[in-house]
């Protein structure tokens, strides 16, 4: 199966979204140190947050064949620097987490994601109600088919 690389700041939601899709039970455990398993390479926050542990997301990202980019929607910042998805040579999607709070903003969430040269159409997601989650696992299985075919 064709693996995917969750990337994303400190708190973006990547482990939360991993265990929705993995049916796994939910619970918050902060991702010390890169977590393979047979889907997803999940990832600490730090290594997007802090420019010198750029080189393990591009290193990693060579095992992969899709890589999906969080961007916590409740956010006022980003941690993608400009144009960033285009230092990878796969695709990188962009998904855009949290949108069930009140203080969602999807257009600026978006604007973060353009900005990191990521191209619409975004997925949006919300742990809380499992809105948003149905397209993602349909992707999920389109990548799968494609691995065996
Ligand atoms: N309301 C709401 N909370 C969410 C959602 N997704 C994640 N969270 C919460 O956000 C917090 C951080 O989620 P994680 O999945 O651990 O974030 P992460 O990106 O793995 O963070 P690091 O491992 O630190 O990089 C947890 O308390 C989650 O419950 C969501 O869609 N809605
Ligand atoms: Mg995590």
């Amino acid at each position: 199966m064709g693996k995917i690389l969750l990337i994303g700041g400190i708190g973006a939601g990547k482990t939360t979204l991993k265990q929705m899709l993995m049916n796994e039970q939910v619970s918050y455990q902060k991702t010390q140190m890169l977590d393979f398993s047979n889907v997803f390479i999940d990832c600490p926050g730090e290594y997007l947050e802090i420019p010198r542990f750029y080189h393990v997301l591009i290193d990693t990202s060579h095992q992969v064949s899709e890589i999906w980019a969080l961007q916590d929607a409740t956010k006022k910042r980003t941690f993608y620097p400009p144009k960033f998805s285009k230092v990878f040579r796969k695709p990188v999607i962009g998904i855009i987490t949290k949108v069930d709070l009140p203080t969602a903003d999807i257009k600026q969430a978006s604007y973060y994601l353009n900005y990191a040269g990521i191209e619409e159409p975004f997925y949006t997601t919300s742990s809380i109600d499992g809105g948003g989650f149905a397209p993602l696992r349909m992707r999920l299985e389109a990548l799968n088919e494609l691995q065996n075919h």
